[in-house]
């Protein structure tokens, strides 16, 4: 992975003083940050309590430096592995719900990872963020930073572009990203075993880790600034997933009228988005692959079940990870 002065190999000379400091600033952190060995193909440094990819790190200094948010920016945010996919498509098929006829639909043609970009990689050829200035409002974008890393005009009150957070019980996240994990990993490496993911997970070293601070860090600010963070669980999305939709559609300011829901436009979002619907796309079950998403779209459909984590794992882990979160969370997220 390229760091020092050039991104994906093009030199950033070109790219303005500001881009030009926050690339100077990332080279020299670099080498200063604890490091833990990855999933799959890169390291994780450890940067104000969290453990990202190092390409990730960059994405977020570069965020940090030079986005310009709008009011009606949307972001999708996660721990990876609690479900943008399904939240990209909801959020997706919510906002442009006027848009588009249901039966030639663009979620019948793209995977919901390309029609709600991942903000912390996606990153322009020539190392700026400034192509995400040219997309329309209201800009739906997607993200697995930590809400403490975002600048604060971005997360202050006044600055009005909002976040919609999705959480996830920890054994289902654990399970499902030691999935992804092996499926991403270099055909190199050896599999990644059950047992040497979970004492990192357990540890908080895995993608954008500790899981359990990056789920605090959402939660309270949903408390604190309810009209900027929509905090949702996926197994309440799962068990009602119409109100979900009229939650988040109101949470983004367009509400669904009373003409709407006669229509029954909320089933049709929610019958659109569904596991087995989306899976099901030629699209989704494809080989379509890109470099910010170096994985197939079928790999973002796996089982899409609650509590799958009982195939998996022993009595022991999940005594150990239900203590941690206990600790962690200390029945904060009960409902
Ligand atoms: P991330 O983007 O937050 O990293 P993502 O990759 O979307 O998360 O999450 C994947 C999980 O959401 C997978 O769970 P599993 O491994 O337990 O099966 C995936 O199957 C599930 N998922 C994807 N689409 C949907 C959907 N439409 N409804 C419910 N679950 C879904």
């Amino acid at each position: 992975m390229e760091t020092s002065g050039s991104f994906m190999g093009n030199e950033v000379k070109q790219l303005d003083e500001g881009y030009q400091k926050t690339y100077k600033s990332f080279d020299e952190l670099l080498p200063t940050l604890p490091r833990v060995k990855g999933w799959w193909f890169d390291e994780h440094v450890q940067y104000q309590g969290f453990w990202l990819p190092c390409h990730c790190l960059r994405g977020s200094m570069l965020i940090h430096d030079h986005f310009n948010p709008r009011p009606s920016d949307i972001i999708v945010a996660t721990s990876p592995k609690c479900g943008t996919t399904w939240l990209r498509a909801l959020v997706f098929s919510i906002v442009n719900r006027n848009s588009y006829d249901f039966t030639n639909h663009p979620l019948r043609k793209a995977n919901p990872q390309d029609l709600v970009i991942f903000l912390d990689a996606h990153i322009h050829g020539d190392g700026s963020t400034s192509f995400i200035d040219g997309f329309p409002s209201p800009r739906l974008l997607s993200t697995h930073l930590p809400y403490s890393l975002f600048p604060q005009r971005m997360t202050d009150d006044s600055s009005a572009c909002r976040f919609v957070y999705i959480c996830r019980d920890p054994k289902d996240v654990f399970v499902s990203k030691w999935h992804f994990a092996n499926k991403l990993r270099s055909k190199e490496l050896p599999p990644l075993t059950l047992e040497e993911a979970f004492d990192m997970f357990c540890q908080g070293a895995s993608h954008y880790g500790p899981f359990w601070d990056h789920v605090l860090g959402y939660w309270k600010a949903s408390l604190e600034s309810p009209k900027k963070v929509l905090f949702l669980k996926y197994e309440d999305v799962k068990k009602q997933p119409w109100d979900c939709v009229r939650k988040v559609a109101e949470f983004i300011g367009v509400p669904f009228s009373q003409e709407e829901e006669e229509e029954g436009i909320v089933e049709e979002i929610v019958k659109l988005c569904s596991f087995e619907n989306l899976r099901n796309q030629d699209v989704n079950k494809s080989e379509s692959r890109s470099w910010v998403r170096p994985v197939n779209n079928s790999a973002f459909f796996r089982k899409g079940e609650v509590g799958d984590w009982v195939n998996h794992l022993t009595p022991q882990m999940v005594e150990k990870l239900d203590q941690i979160t206990q600790v962690k969370f200390q029945g904060r997220l009960a409902d």
